[in-house]
């Protein structure tokens, strides 16, 4: 028998990505419900060769729904996700809401799956930020042979990280531009068309961005808490995928040939990477693909037992869509999912 999801947020971007993803992976369900807030109510919505009606979240019954995948903002997750999970339906949530819980597991499968084990207090799980999924993937299979002592990260994120409003205003604002007319920033806080823009999320008192600070808690509860991080997020004219410019010193000696054929047979990674213009990965070649990529992998010549790399991801499937699906595959295969009374 297979399995009842509901995807919350169906109508977003990273919803959308979650109902392709099901039915891309043939993921065992037997019923995928689209909900969505009253605002996007009957909105219709892909699933394979399917159509769905999204229903509305506020009147649905979750007790014979297995998992649900949560992608609808940090508030509604704070309102909605322990409803759901106190009916005992598992919640996969995208959100930033209970990431930082000591009771939630925050998972990237290729990197602590075994940590999803620590649900069953709330049922919640928590799919970390875009930018942290994507670093964490190529950075765990180095930690573990040379031992990451500090990460220097420069991201460079895609518009579609800010939502629907993200993309129509670089695809507005690009049009505007070639038309000569006014060009006004209302998602980002200047005009991101051919433009980049140094700041994502709000401002902390220390000077660095919520985003910032997110890479840096993820990254210590996902893969280490001794590894020191420091980031700036610049968000740039791309529509999808985050890229990141990688600087990491490590405990141990490592040169660029042994990361590579490290990274080469490391889980949900692949190496692109041949010193010849081209031979590296770029957002637009990422986009629509699973795997986190990694290019340019070279000796940093400035300090000893670093590295520099440059990483490139889908931000709406492994930084998102995909991540959380891999996670309800865990819970799946480990047979860790609780029993439920199936409706009639
Ligand atoms: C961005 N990374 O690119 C953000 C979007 O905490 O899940 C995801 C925010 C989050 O704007």
């Amino acid at each position: 028998m297979g399995y009842k999801v509901a995807v919350v947020g169906a109508t977003g971007n990273v919803g959308r990505e979650m109902l392709n993803i099901l039915a891309e992976r043939a993921f065992p369900a037997d019923e995928v419900v689209a909900l969505a807030s009253r605002r996007s109510l009957g909105t219709e919505v892909s699933y394979g060769d399917k159509t769905l009606k999204t229903r509305d979240l506020a009147t649905y019954d979750f007790s014979d729904t297995d998992i649900a995948l949560m992608s609808a903002g940090g508030d509604v997750s704070k309102e909605w996700s322990p409803k759901i999970g106190a009916q005992g339906c598992v919640v996969i949530d995208n959100s930033s809401a209970w990431r930082y819980d000591a009771d939630v597991p925050l998972i990237v499968p290729e990197v602590n799956a075994d940590a999803v084990a620590g649900f069953s207090k709330k049922n919640i799980i928590a799919n970390p930020n875009c930018s942290t999924a994507q670093l964490v993937v190529a950075l765990k299979p180095l930690h573990d042979r040379f031992g990451i002592k500090r990460v220097v990260v420069a991201t460079y994120q895609s518009v579609s990280g800010a939502g629907k409003e993200g993309l129509d205003e670089l695809f507005a604002q690009t049009k505007a531009v070639y038309v000569n007319d006014t060009v006004e920033p209302k998602k980002f806080s200047k005009r991101i068309a051919f433009n980049v823009i140094p700041h994502i999320d709000v401002f902390m008192e220390d000077g660095y961005t919520k985003e910032e600070w997110k890479m840096v808690a993820e990254t210590k509860k996902i893969l280490d808490p001794k590894i020191k991080l420091t980031a700036t997020c610049v968000r740039v004219p791309v529509f999808i995928s985050h890229s990141e410019a990688v600087n990491i010193e490590f405990e141990k000696p490592v040169t660029a040939d042994e990361a590579r054929e490290i990274l080469r047979s490391a889980p949900g990674c692949l190496v692109i990477d041949k010193r010849e213009p081209g031979g590296y990965i770029t957002p637009y070649e990422a986009s629509g693909e699973d795997a986190t990529y990694i290019s340019r992998i070279r000796e940093d010549i400035t300090v000893e037992n670093g590295l520099d790399m440059w990483v490139v991801s889908d931000n709406l499937r492994k930084g998102a869509a995909l991540n959380a699906i891999q996670i309800a595959e865990v819970l799946i295969n480990r047979k860790l999912l609780p029993a439920k009374k199936k409706a009639a």
